[in-house]
């Protein structure tokens, strides 16, 4: 068996997430997850708050808060809503730990041995009304590859290039506003990524064809325009501090490390917190996962595309200037954009919905199933409540938990508590089971390629399933004729609730372990459906108790669209 390690790309600890952040990372690395581990692979899922840079000072500047407060606050707020998300992490770590701090100066260390930092003289912007250097997102301006009027020092977040804060037209500072900006010398920490550059490219030549064409293609393009030496060092009261035994210039004047140099390697140190955290008598062995990793660790990384060339290439520019064997991305499963009505979801702007906001609305089986039925996988994908209410009724109300309902509900009136007895399999159950099979193999092989939505439209399509043999039977006119055969409708039926229960859970964990507990089995085991069991529908033997849950799922009415739609707007920011 292989053990996976899995990662989401770590949010920023600036606020709380929109949907559209959720959908593109964590939501389906915790769908993966899930799947693996109820296939009985040994998993590790590993995820953690990204707190350094100009983003945290800024919000922590906005809430009047120290920094390492807010931060700590902001960590267990986050938490909270992906614990109401029910993402099932082994581990969400903190990239503030002194666990990274420890790894990240190891890393710039080895890097600065090996030849692969230097330290060099830069002109930086300089704020004499905020009497500080402005990094990063410190300083706003134009975008001068596209003209996007609000793009950021570090990054335009319309087009998605990676800038640097001189490179902004008409540039104003983010703390002050103002205009009065000067460029000063100051010394910085360089990456000589240039000269790791052939050693990237040979090492995405042997993944990228394996890897998706949205992840492969970025990789490329960024290969193609060529790897620029990078400043990874920031002058900034909040990061991990330069080591002073190797830099101890730099140290004394309070360099501390770019966050997009940190934030990836908390992947690592995040495993360390996840060991050194372990409960008594539990031992936990983070570097098996890391380093020196046998073949038998595959790592899948999942991420929005505007991640990726951290991913595929600066991340294992520095994993592989640090001459040291550490564990490589396997596999790099990147998503395009989920937009709201068509136009951007904005943390910074608070538009869209965000995922405290969706929890307060409804339940987190309504939001994981919609949201990874139509990720934004080939393309961007949008949002809009018309969309949501209308998917929400119809295959979550109406072809799981109608089904559910009214088969337990039917059986319960005319046979009693226990599953019914009687009749024999005949032609429509082996039809069925035979339907049911290849559509279980196909969703498991969706999964196992990662590709949720035809993954969703599988396990949709094993509802339906349901749906049409139920049809087909009419056992409630069966019953006025033949009660033997009612019976084995019925029986039949539950026998689908079972095997929905237990695979579905993936994605609508809750709504799985209610659908579970329906049945007093015996032996309530099972992890997973073999194709035997899938086609002969019969786990749930005749005189097992049962019980009647409560309604799975709401319908959604047009005064429910209505409040929705009032609440967070129905169109796209200007048009
Ligand atoms: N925090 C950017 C983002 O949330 C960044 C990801 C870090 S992954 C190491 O989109
Ligand atoms: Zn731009």
């Amino acid at each position: 068996m292989a053990r996976h390690l899995i990662t989401s790309a770590l949010p920023y600890i600036n606020g709380i997430k929109h949907l559209g952040n959720m959908v593109g990372s964590m939501l389906p690395a915790d769908v993966y997850s899930r799947y693996l581990r109820q296939r009985g692979h040994d998993v590790l899922y590993i995820c953690a708050t990204d707190e350094h840079g100009t983003p945290a000072e800024l919000a922590a500047k906005e809430q009047g808060l120290p920094v390492d407060v807010f931060c700590a606050q902001a960590h267990d707020a986050q938490k909270a809503v992906y614990d109401g998300f029910d993402l099932a992490f082994d581990h969400f770590g903190r990239s503030s730990s002194p666990q990274n701090v420890e790894i990240t100066q190891h890393f710039a260390r080895r890097l600065h041995e090996n030849g692969f930092i230097e330290e060099r003289s830069i002109r930086q912007v300089y704020s004499p009304a905020d009497g500080r250097f402005l990094p990063d997102r410190y300083v706003e301006g134009t975008c001068p590859h596209c003209g996007y009027d609000k793009a950021r020092g570090d990054q335009c977040e319309n087009c998605t290039r990676v800038l640097d804060p001189t490179d902004l037209l008409d540039p104003r500072s983010a703390i002050s506003g103002s205009t009065d900006l000067e460029v000063r010398e100051t010394k910085h920490l360089f990456l000589l990524q240039s000269k790791l550059q052939h050693e990237v490219e040979e090492w995405v030549a042997r993944h990228e064809e394996e890897w998706p064409h949205l992840a492969a293609s970025i990789a490329r393009k960024w290969l193609t325009e060529g790897l620029h030496d990078r400043s990874i060092t920031r002058d900034l009261d909040w990061g991990v501090p330069v080591p002073a035994d190797t830099w101890p210039e730099l140290a004394a004047e309070g360099k501390v490390f770019y966050v997009w140099f940190d934030a990836p390697i908390e992947y690592i140190a995040a495993t360390k917190e996840w060991a050194d955290s372990a409960p008594d008598g539990e031992t936990r062995d983070w570097r098996s996962w890391w380093y020196e990793a046998d073949d038998t660790v595959r790592y899948t990384e999942f991420m929005a595309k505007d991640n990726v060339p951290f991913h595929t290439v600066m991340f294992p520019a520095t994993q592989l200037g640090v001459r040291e064997p550490w564990k490589k991305v396997d596999y790099v499963k990147a998503f395009n954009w989920l937009t709201y009505y068509g136009g951007k979801f904005s943390t910074s702007q608070k538009r869209g919905v965000f995922t405290d906001q969706a929890l307060d609305i409804l339940p987190a089986d309504y939001w994981r199933y919609f949201l990874i039925a139509n990720a934004p996988e080939s393309d961007d994908s949008s949002f809009t409540w018309e969309h949501f209410t209308a998917t929400v009724n119809k295959d979550l109300a109406d072809t799981l938990g109608n089904f559910v309902n009214r088969v337990l509900s039917f059986s319960k009136k005319r046979f009693g508590e226990e599953v019914p007895a009687g009749g024999e399999p005949g032609e429509a159950e082996t039809r069925l089971g035979e339907e049911i099979a290849s559509l279980l193999a196909e969703y498991e092989s969706q999964m196992e390629a990662k590709q949720f939505r035809k993954a969703a439209a599988a396990l949709r399509a094993l509802w339906s399933a349901g749906n049409s043999y139920l049809e087909e039977k009419a056992p409630w006119l069966e019953i006025k004729t033949d009660k033997d055969g009612a019976a084995l409708t019925l029986r039949t039926a539950m026998n689908l609730i079972r095997l929905y229960a237990v695979v579905s859970e993936p994605f609508i964990p809750a709504t799985s372990a209610a659908m579970r507990q329906v049945f007093s089995l015996a032996d309530d085991t099972a992890a997973w459906v073999s194709a035997e069991e899938a086609r002969a529908l019969t786990s749930v033997p005749a005189g097992t108790p049962f019980t009647v849950p409560p309604v799975l799922f709401a319908k959604l009415t047009d005064d429910d669209l209505d409040a929705y739609k009032e609440r967070f707007g129905g169109e796209p920011e200007s048009a």
